[in-house]
Order: structure tokens, then C-alpha cells, then sequence
């Protein structure tokens, strides 16, 4: 049995992928492998559980990719703002080769990446007022994911980026520590931000994807074929997993504008463009990494 760690509750796409994925392991190995998630968190924040599977403790692990960005650098690059122009083109390019190449660089990392899942759109929400341009969150304190990336991001649109794990985000807007946060609609949903922070500012900055982690010290244990096993199975799980993604990104946006949460288009997103851009020549720095760059803005959906 493989054991896996979630940070999102039983009913959120990425774990029943997760499960959808155990189904098929089990099927095509006649029960000799398959997977036990231990979803909402339970095992501990991302960082944590990240350290646990490095070193062989969990088998399996699904996480965003911000906190892998401590480990290894290339792996900011999904999270570039304004990078992806569409979900077809951020699918097509994390599917693709440029995917790969940056899953690929987590092996020395003593981690094999299997494959992405979709986290949609992130924009930000706060609980002062609504986000037309980057002077509405001057000042503000935003919390980021654990990534230097971000932070400098955050803190470049004006903001006070301040980092820290999802489960700290709900009491932390409800405290004031923090003004508001960035996240897609389902985790403002399932996080419960929405009660506290109720402008979801339509900036769409960053499709961060969330990614499915297989320890490396369990990996080598595999025989081939259950490796090749192993891969079959999670790419499979992405299309099921985006089915639901799609599903659920409308449906927590119908139940949040019913509960009262007031959405607004940016009037300027030049404006967060022009002051964002610039981090990426502080984060894309090598050659390899300035190279997978210019391949993702050359693709075209
Ligand atoms: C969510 C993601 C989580 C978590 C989070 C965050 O969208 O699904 O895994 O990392 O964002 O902002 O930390």
C-alpha cells in the first residue's frame, strides 16, 4: 500500500484523483499496489510532509508546487506571472516537455515527479476593499505560499507579501494579521477565506499547478514494469482530475457570489503586469531555466 498526504478534505479534486488513481494501481496489479491518502492535512502542512517524503517516510505526495520552490528553483517557473495565457496553453505546456523538464530536475531532490493537476486561475481577495489597480493593495499584508518567488511578486504590486502555511490563512484573516490572500476559487471556498475576506479581485496572476510526488527511495524499489505502472496510472488520473477541476471552479464561484462575495474585474492588468514581469530576471536566471521559459512563451494553443 502506498501511503499519500493531501492538505485538501476528502472531496476536493486533487485527492479524488488521488483515489481514482489507487483504483487503477490496484486494478492493473491485482490488488498488489494501491494507494491510502491521508487527506485534509492530517500528516501536517506541505513543507512538512515534503520533508517526510524526501527522506522515504510517505510514498506518495500531493502538493502545490510553491513549496518545492525552496528545493529546487526551477520549479518557480509554472508560477511566473502572466506566463500562461490560457488553460489550454498552461496545459499543454506542463503535459509537454517543458513539464517534464522541470519534474525531472526534483530527482536529485530525492523526489520523482509523476505528474500535474490543475489549480486554476489565483487572484486575490481581502477583507478592506475591492482591487481595481495595484494602488487598492498598497500596504496591505497578503499572504503567500512558502516561495521566495511569491513574495517578491506580492511585495513588487506595493503589498506586504507575508508567507505562511494554507491552514494558518483562515485565522489569520479572521485575527487581521493578515489582510487578505491570493487562491483560486475552490480553495477560498473549502478554506472558508470567503467569510472573512469577501473582494475576490479578478487579477488572475499566476496558474500555479499543483503537482503528485512519489519518494524517490520508494521509486527505486519499484521493478520497471511497476514503475512504468505507476506513471500510466497517474497520467490517467489528470484528465479525471481536470473534469472535476472544471466542475468545481464553477460551481464554488456560483456558491460564493450566492453567499455573498463580490467579485470584480481589474480595471488595469497592464498595470499588475508591468509590475510584476520584472521578477522574472531575478528567478529565471540559468540557462536551463531560461530556456524552458522562452519554449513555454513559444507554444501557441
Ligand atoms: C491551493 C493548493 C494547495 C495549497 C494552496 C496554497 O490552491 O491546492 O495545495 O498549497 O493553494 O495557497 O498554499
Amino acid at each position: 500500500m502506498l501511503l499519500s498526504s493531501d492538505t485538501h478534505p476528502q472531496d476536493y479534486p486533487t485527492v479524488q484523483a488521488v483515489t481514482e488513481m489507487g483504483r487503477l494501481l490496484a486494478e492493473r496489479t491485482s490488488g498488489r499496489l494501491g494507494i491510502r491518502i491521508y487527506a485534509g492535512g492530517q500528516l501536517g502542512a506541505e513543507r512538512d510532509t515534503l520533508e517526510i517524503t524526501t527522506f522515504g517516510g510517505l510514498d506518495l505526495n500531493r502538493v502545490f508546487l510553491s513549496p518545492l520552490n525552496a528545493i529546487e528553483p526551477a520549479t518557480s517557473i509554472p508560477s511566473l506571472p502572466f506566463l500562461f495565457h490560457s488553460k489550454e496553453h498552461m496545459r499543454r505546456a506542463l503535459d509537454g516537455a517543458p513539464g517534464r523538464a522541470i519534474l525531472d530536475t526534483l530527482a536529485p531532490h530525492g523526489l520523482i515527479g509523476l505528474c500535474y493537476y490543475d489549480s486554476g486561475e489565483r487572484s486575490f481577495y481581502n477583507t478592506k476593499n475591492p482591487i481595481f489597480t495595484p494602488a487598492d493593495m498598497k500596504g496591505m499584508k497578503i499572504r503567500t505560499p512558502n516561495s521566495d518567488m511569491s513574495v517578491a511578486m506580492i511585495n513588487a504590486t506595493g503589498a506586504n507579501a507575508t508567507p505562511m502555511d494554507l491552514g494558518e490563512v483562515y485565522g489569520s484573516l479572521v485575527q487581521g494579521v493578515i489582510d487578505g490572500a491570493e487562491n483560486n476559487w475552490p480553495s477560498y471556498e473549502s478554506g472558508r477565506h470567503f467569510e472573512a475576506a469577501k473582494y475576490y479581485s479578478l487579477t488572475r496572476h499566476v496558474m500555479t499547478p499543483e503537482v503528485l510526488l512519489m519518494s524517490k527511495a520508494r521509486w527505486d524499489k519499484l521493478s520497471s514494469a511497476d514503475r512504468d505502472i505507476v506513471m500510466a496510472c497517474a497520467a490517467e488520473s489528470v484528465p479525471f482530475m481536470r473534469k472535476l477541476w472544471d466542475e468545481r471552479v464553477d460551481g464554488s464561484r456560483q456558491r460564493l457570489l450566492a453567499a455573498g462575495v463580490q467579485e470584480n474585474e481589474v480595471t488595469d492588468r497592464d498595470a499588475f503586469v508591468k509590475l510584476m514581469k520584472p521578477v522574472y530576471d531575478q528567478f529565471v536566471t540559468t540557462p536551463f531555466e531560461k530556456r524552458i521559459v522562452s519554449e513555454i512563451e513559444a507554444m501557441t494553443v
